[in-house]
């Protein structure tokens, strides 16, 4: 099983509406806002196609909610403008384009108004037990009593339910929750309801479960752990666990519709009912303990005698907090079966081949009762081929399971998440493992693949890393004590993440807890979102997501409610930096300053990367003011002017020389604009000059990284990005990849021939920030793709970079509009160039050639620069 891959693009012969979104969304359950934006892409075979105009229905039931008309134009979005929408209801929607075909999908809502929720946060009474206290010294990490953790607990209640034409759930919980009703489990999303600024925003799903209502009572129930909520968090592992509340909390409300238009509506209250049970512990760093032996059996079913557990405790009933639940869930995406088994003095190390972030399904055969198999987690092998789990710090990473002694049997862990290639499994040796890969399912959205092995393996690598990491949050490693939504991690890969997937509701959801953590005051924003570390925030490079995450969505998505949601939040952050910075050279409030994180050895003045990333801050609230129309972009577009004065009268030589004179301190003024015309030919020369004198090797760390390949080819260079992305020397992608890597390492020295292993206090072998590298795979080398002011590619601009070792490049990418795509191949002295572009595009094509006389489009001779609309097109040139 995998279904993380890129569907076909759609081959049609007039305008087809496919891939239907409702709030970025595909079919959603439980959309919150009075408002959704709906939209489609398009796909037509048919040349210089564009959609002139669309119409849209909306139905409940057979009742026409909403027509739109139609509506003139080439919009592929439009927003529902019909009755008030109902909460807990269907709602079909159809497009169809004029002189198209037309097409349908589906959104649920949740609940529409707050004063509907009728249910009460509910958990465990701990006057039944002695409370759960965390062990308080922590400093010796393998000393973890995991054996004190609190057992997850298990809830039910008993519904008789009028005969009902349709039944909808909408469940959350402080922590995580399995839903479970009439001895089925609900849903496919795992870890839900995810993780959030708890404090101000809790999610929750909806789901039908019509299908498993049957005549007689309805047995609803809940496995309730620990999560985020309660349980370990961050680098302080235990220290940090109850960061949010002591014991987790369930509050579910179930909805019945009846043939007579009536509901009932049932919400979580004291007559629930709670114990523990085989589950004895359950914790996201720690691991999961399963005694099967401990089963009770049925417990979920209606006839199960629940007199033994104790009445659920009625917590609170604030409902302020909850929020409908805005990004896809986590779930199980791929299945990876074992590539290679090693026994080891009576354990067995199983290698899955890939490093992945989800669990393990396990299969026992002929287990005794009570048995006891113990599964270890690990990203690489020691030198002697042993499991190596020095850099998991004080994630354990283990999970338990007690045999329950049937012929066979199977365990499968639920409310924990491991970073592993590895599992090490003692205690019973007839066994079968399957990995399972899960991460938040972000929908598919581009692939490119090379002529070169180590491109494509580094773009797996990407991938993958983006996958692993995409948990909720986006988090900078899924494997340690950490796991954690660093904020300049997120912004530097956001632009290779949004053309491998669809994340614009991830992000939009990830921006509604940024705003919320953004110090309400003073502006300052922090270093990890989720704002669990209170005390980091405002470092530059890591806050500035504040602007650069919602332009850089506005950018390709071209949904302009995103600059309008985080305006304000954008203009508090830049005001923050200037005042405290009157000269506007950032050096005060820096916070805990990273400077171009884990840089290979150089050191990038800190001052310069600050000031840098103030002037693109304030450069991005200017612009998002003007698409917004706001007054306060002629604010925003001075300061940005005054800043790169400052920035050169502080930093820049006469002879274009950058203080400090590295590679990122270059890159940064480049990419962002931050020289006068005339220094740029010189600033190029110092950058060029220190990649030639260290024999083509980059010093770039996190905020320099990901601009290498885009500032070297931009200024005629693009023979040296090559040589970075085929390099194998240390420091480089490849050489992490000569070594087997299957994810991005968090740092160039994760591992080297001279010192084996780098620093156990922080070397994660999956943290995707380095790999922003892959928006440069996509855009430069496979030239995907749009020009200066085109929003949501309206006007892709493809220009390809044949060079390098490559024979042939080639990527797709779905586009708001549809699918753009382009493939070059060398072919002797000639070069064919494939592009595809979305009906409504208007793209530009820069065909490589060394002769721009021999550049034809299926033949007939054309400009090497042309302007195409939508449809397929074949080029070729000469080359060499
Ligand atoms: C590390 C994280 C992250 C980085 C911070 C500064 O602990 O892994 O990648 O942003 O430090």
């Amino acid at each position: 099983m995998n279904h993380w891959t890129l569907a076909e693009s759609p081959s049609a012969e007039k305008l087809t509406p496919y891939d239907l979104r409702c709030e970025h969304l595909a079919t959603p359950s439980g959309i919150g806002v009075p408002v959704p934006r709906l939209s489609w892409r398009l796909a037509s075979d048919r040349r210089g196609d564009a959609p002139t105009g669309h119409r849209v229905k909306v139905h409940n039931g057979d009742v026409l909610a909403w027509d739109s008309g139609w509506i003139d134009g080439q919009d592929v979005s439009v927003d529902y403008g019909g009755a008030p929408l109902t909460s807990f209801t269907r709602y079909t929607w159809q497009v169809e384009v004029r002189d198209g075909e037309s097409a349908q999908s589906w959104f649920d809502t949740g609940v529409l108004h707050p004063d509907e929720w009728a249910a009460a946060w509910i958990a465990h009474d701990p006057e039944t037990e002695p409370p759960f206290e965390p062990p308080k010294d922590d400093r010796e990490p393998r000393t973890i009593r995991t054996s004190s953790l609190p057992a997850p607990r298990y809830f039910r209640r008993i519904v008789d339910l009028r005969p009902a034409t349709a039944v909808r759930i909408a469940c959350t919980a402080r922590g995580l929750y399995e839903l479970r009703v009439n001895g089925h489990r609900v849903g496919d999303g795992e870890l839900t309801p995810g993780w959030t600024d708890y404090r101000q925003r809790v999610p929750y799903q909806v789901y039908d479960v019509t299908d498993l209502v049957g005549d007689g009572p309805l047995c609803v129930g809940a496995v309730l752990a620990d999560g985020w909520w309660s349980g370990s968090l961050g680098w302080d592992g235990r220290q940090q666990a109850q960061r949010y509340g002591k014991t987790p909390q369930l509050l579910l409300q179930l909805v019945a519709e009846h043939a007579d238009g009536s509901r009932t509506v049932i919400g979580t209250d004291g007559r629930w009912r709670e114990t523990t049970g085989p589950l004895r512990y359950a914790d996201l760093l720690m691991g999961e303990s399963y005694d099967a032996r401990l089963e009770h059996d049925g417990w979920d079913l209606p006839g199960f005698d629940d007199s033994t557990w104790a009445p659920a405790r009625v917590a609170d009933t604030d409902h302020s907090v909850l929020v409908p639940s805005v990004a896809e869930p986590v779930r199980v995406t791929q299945d990876l079966m074992p590539v290679e088994t090693i026994a080891r003095d009576g354990r067995t190390i199983v290698d899955l081949g890939q490093n992945i972030a989800g669990r393990i399904r396990l299969t026992l055969r002929g287990a005794e009762p009570g048995a006891r198999v113990t599964l270890r987690h690990g990203e690489m092998l020691t030198a002697d081929g042993d499991l190596y789990t020095e850099n998991l710090r004080s994630a354990e990473a283990t999970d338990h399971y007690v045999a329950a002694g049937l012929p066979e049997e199977t365990f499968e862990p639920r409310f924990t998440v491991h970073g592993f290639r590895y599992v090490e499994v003692s205690g019973h040796a007839d066994f079968d493992v399957v990995g399972r890969a899960m991460h938040s399912d972000t929908p598919v959205a581009g692939e490119f693949s090379s002529s070169d092995a180590m491109v494509n393996q580094l773009m797996s690598n990407i991938r993958w890393s983006q996958r692993d990491n995409f948990v909720s949050v986006p988090t900078d490693c899924p494997q340690r004590d950490e796991r954690l939504g660093w904020t300049a991690d997120a912004q530097v890969f956001l632009p290779t993440a949004c053309y491998n997937a669809d994340v614009a509701a991830f992000f939009t959801g990830w921006l509604a807890d940024l705003r919320c953590a953004q110090d309400a005051v003073g502006g300052a924003v922090p270093d990890v979102v989720p704002h669990v570390m209170t005390e980091r925030n405002g470092a530059p490079g890591w806050a500035d997501a504040a602007t650069v995450v919602p332009w850089h969505l506005y950018q390709v998505y071209g949904d302009e409610r995103v600059l309008r949601d985080s305006l304000p939040s954008m203009r508090r952050w830049v005001d923050h930096v200037e005042r405290h910075n009157p000269d506007l050279i950032w050096r005060n409030k820096v916070g805990s300053h990273y400077g171009d994180w884990l840089q290979a050895g150089v050191t990038t003045s800190r001052e310069v990367m600050a000031t840098a990333y103030f002037a693109l801050s304030a450069d991005l609230t200017a612009k998002a003011a003007q698409v917004l129309g706001d007054p306060s972009y002629e604010r925003y577009a001075g300061l940005r002017t005054r800043i790169g004065e400052a920035f050169v009268r502080e930093f820049v030589s006469s002879d274009g020389r950058i203080t400090g004179d590295t590679q990122t301190a270059y890159l940064l003024a480049l990419a962002h604009g931050l020289l006068p015309d005339d220094l740029v030919p010189a600033a190029v020369a110092h950058l060029v000059s220190d990649l030639e004198r260290r024999g083509r090797r980059l010093t770039t760390g996190f905020a320099g990284v990901a601009l290498l390949g885009p500032v070297l080819s931009a200024h005629g260079h693009a023979d040296l990005a090559y040589a970075l992305l085929h390099d194998d020397r240390y420091p480089s992608w490849g050489y992490s990849i000569k070594r087997g890597a299957t994810t991005i390492w968090e740092r160039w020295d994760g591992w080297t021939e001279e010192s084996g292993f780098g620093p156990v206090a922080m070397n994660s072998f999956n943290h995707y920030t380095l790999g922003s590298v892959g928006a440069w795979l996509y855009g430069g080398v496979a030239g995907l793709g749009q020009e200066e002011g085109s929003v949501g590619y309206r006007r892709p601009l493809i220009r390809p970079l044949v060079g390098g070792m490559l024979r042939w490049a080639s990527a797709a990418y779905e586009t708001p509009l549809g699918r753009l795509a382009s493939r070059w191949e060398l072919d002797g002295g000639m070069l064919r160039l494939e592009v595809q572009i979305p009906p409504g595009a208007q793209a530009t094509v820069h065909v490589p050639t060394t002769d721009p006389a021999s550049v034809r489009e299926s033949g007939t001779p054309v400009d090497q620069v042309c302007r195409v609309g939508s449809g397929s097109y074949s080029f070729t040139s000469a080359w060499g």
